[in-house]
């Protein structure tokens, strides 16, 4: 039997988190190896790990796959997350770039806005996208066909990732999800699928929003 797939980054979320979120709503445990320094990453380069100088770097099935999205892609794929038909795939793949938007746009929250104030404003527009143009969207699409998944009737990526960002824009605002009844219910009831429960309870690999050391950290291994 193939080995855990080892995941290379730092220990923060950055673009990996989506890749932890994937292999374990599928229950799939993998290892974790943290680049911890400049060093350690230049070793990875040098070893020839990395096909562009870059992480997330994922080593499966015989592979060192780059490219977080590519990744997603595979992982995806293996596991049933992709649909049952290429229409399926395109909703998905709609669904999860937007979620995936959502995320990056407050990923790089802190890197972008290191004035406090320039982020709080940025925070305040990056809500407004989060209401305005997205949950507003997912909202309708779970009202018009009152399904408990966003496609298909069975548990995609899309679903993943949205959890994902619903819960990456509460920790910016608590109550973000208040006009969306069928957001909230969503939330609940995918954060009790046995594997996401798990994911969601201390001690998984899920990382905890990076505070200003955790960035600094990553400054240091990627500036
Ligand atoms: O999605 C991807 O994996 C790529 N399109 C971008 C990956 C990327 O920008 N990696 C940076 C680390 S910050 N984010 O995850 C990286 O490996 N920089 C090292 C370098 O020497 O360029």
């Amino acid at each position: 039997m193939a080995g855990k797939p080892k995941l290379h980054y730092f220990n923060g979320r950055g673009r990996m988190e989506t890749i932890r979120w994937m292999l374990s709503a599928a229950g799939i445990e993998f290892e974790e190896q943290f680049i911890e320094s400049k060093a350690d990453l230049e070793k990875l380069k040098k070893d020839g790990f990395l096909l562009f100088q870059q992480v997330p770097m994922v080593e499966i099935d015989g592979m060192k796959l780059v490219q977080s999205r590519a990744i997603l892609n595979y992982i995806a794929e293996k596991y049933n997350l992709s649909g049952k038909d290429i229409k399926q795939r395109a909703l998905i793949d709609m669904y999860s770039e937007s979620s995936w938007d959502l995320g990056e746009m407050i990923m790089m929250l802190p890197w972008k806005y290191t004035d406090p104030k320039e982020r709080e404003k940025e925070t305040i527009a990056v809500l407004e996208k989060a209401t305005g143009r997205y949950f507003s969207v997912f909202e309708k699409v779970l009202k018009d066909h009152g399904q408990d998944f966003l496609v298909g009737n069975q548990l995609s990526r899309a679903d993943i990732q949205l959890l994902e960002a619903i819960l990456a824009t509460e920790e910016l605002k608590a109550d973000v999800l208040a006009k969306f009844p069928l957001l909230k219910a969503f939330k609940t009831r995918m954060s009790n699928i046995p594997n996401i429960k798990k994911f969601l309870q201390p001690g998984s690999p899920r990382k905890s929003p990076p505070d200003e050391k955790t960035i600094a950290e990553a400054m240091k291994i990627f500036h």
